[in-house]
């Protein structure tokens, strides 16, 4: 068993020696956004070659990390960042699973906790929420992080004289700690989201109500940038099994956690969105409020007649972790479209749009709002949510191009 997945891998990792994909994003893109989803021309970044595998672990996803990090000398920074948002996930894996045990279920303080997006937070949305700040505080590369459950990005300079922030602070995390945990209770999949960008400035963030003072709004602005500007994103599915997928701008990279060693081992090499599809990916009850190019597109796929003639499926779990994950893999399209009551669709643009697309783009997808690519919008608030709709390359073309007829 073990000498046939390690055969798979091996064969696997010869697609590392594919020439980096030619949907990587330049980091400071400023073109307009176009009528057409597609992505600009690629800019060199290497992906690590692996001619010896060891059989007990395979390539694990420190050693992947440290490789990158070798070969992209301006991601030297990045492994010890990844190394705790890994931890973190393997201790969210941990507690999601052992929920129905330890009690850990149902609404915060037995029900009226409510967060910044005016939604009920389950008593798991804010345990994975401080696991994953204290994981990331004590990795010293971060200076900002901007979270679905915290109102303002939270500084997580550690305080006392322990402190080499200073000298290290490089990034900006932004993440959802546990997306869909509206489903958790029932066991249904569930993931953690991030998106990691490069941090330019000094700032610091007070927890406190009376607002922001002028450096927290610089602290704030500097969370807000489009996702072209990204340095990296990923998630963690926890599902049958605990998945690490992930981008730093040279393709996409599934890991899945092997309890007996504690790793995630790298099972998905290079992972590619086939161009077409037969499943589509939403919550069909809001098919009447949604745009009509939205409509009238589903509507034909239902029965054929859209443009690859497939009759398509419907495959939706709630949890756009799960969601997302099964369409990188399978194909199709996955989207939380614009509707009449919700213009802006449900999803955030910082900590799920934003991450999710990249990953998209990084594996031959792509992602829009219906009319514009979704990397390229700037946010103006942390928590602003974005219409998306990502999958697919040929299916996704088939939304912009109904959208560019109709006139919108
Ligand atoms: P929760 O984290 O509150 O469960 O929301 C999950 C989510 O943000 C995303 O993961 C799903 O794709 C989407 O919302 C589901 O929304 P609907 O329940 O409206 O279909």
């Amino acid at each position: 068993m073990k000498l046939a997945i390690v055969a798979a891998l091996i064969t696997s990792v010869g697609a590392f020696m594919a020439p980096a994909p030619s949907t990587f994003i330049s980091r400071r893109t400023t073109s307009p956004i176009m009528a057409t989803a597609s992505p600009p021309a690629p800019a060199a970044r290497k992906t690590p070659v692996f001619d010896e595998v060891c059989e007990t672990t395979g390539v694990t996803l420190t050693r992947f990390m440290i490789e990158v990090a070798m070969l992209n000398p301006e991601l030297s920074e990045l492994p010890s960042l990844f190394s705790g948002i890994e931890t973190a996930c393997k201790a969210i894996s941990n507690m999601v699973k052992r929920s129905q045990l330890t009690g850990d279920i149902g609404y915060a303080e037995g029900g009226g906790s409510i967060n910044v997006q005016g939604e009920e937070q389950k008593t798991l949305d804010i345990m994975t929420n401080d696991v994953l700040k204290r994981a990331l505080r004590f990795t010293g590369k971060l200076g900002v992080l901007a979270s679905e459950e915290e109102d303002t990005p939270v500084d997580v300079e550690p305080t006392g004289k322990e402190v080499m922030f200073d000298e290290t602070s490089k990034y900006v995390a932004v993440f959802d700690p546990l997306d869909g945990s509206s489903n958790v209770d029932a066991g249904i999949p569930t993931g953690t989201i991030f998106g990691i960008f490069d941090h330019d400035e000094e700032c610091v963030v007070n927890d406190k109500d009376e607002g922001l003072t002028e450096a927290e709004m610089v602290c704030l602005t500097n969370t807000l940038k489009p996702g072209t500007d990204l340095i990296a994103s990923g998630y963690c599915l926890y599902s049958s099994s605990c998945f690490f997928v992930m981008t730093v701008g040279c393709g996409v990279y599934g890991f899945t956690l092997d309890e007996s060693i504690g790793e995630f081992v790298l099972t998905h090499p290079n992972i590619k969105i086939p161009e077409t599809s037969k499943i589509y990916s939403f919550n069909e009850a809001n098919l009447p409020q949604w745009d009509e190019p939205m409509r009238e597109t589903v509507e034909k796929w239902r029965i054929g007649e859209g443009k690859s003639g497939n009759s398509f499926s419907s495959r939706y779990i709630g949890s756009m972790v799960g969601d997302v994950h099964r369409t990188l893999l399978y194909g199709g399209v996955f989207g939380y479209p614009s509707d009449k009551k919700n213009v802006n669709g449900k999803l955030r643009l910082l900590y799920e749009g934003a991450p999710m697309s990249y990953l998209m783009e990084q594996a031959g997808g792509l992602s829009t709002t219906g009319t514009k690519r979704v990397m390229e919008i700037l946010p103006d608030e942390v928590h602003q949510r974005v219409p998306i709709v990502m999958g697919s390359k040929q299916d996704v073309q088939e939304v912009v191009d109904a959208y560019s007829a109709a006139g919108f």
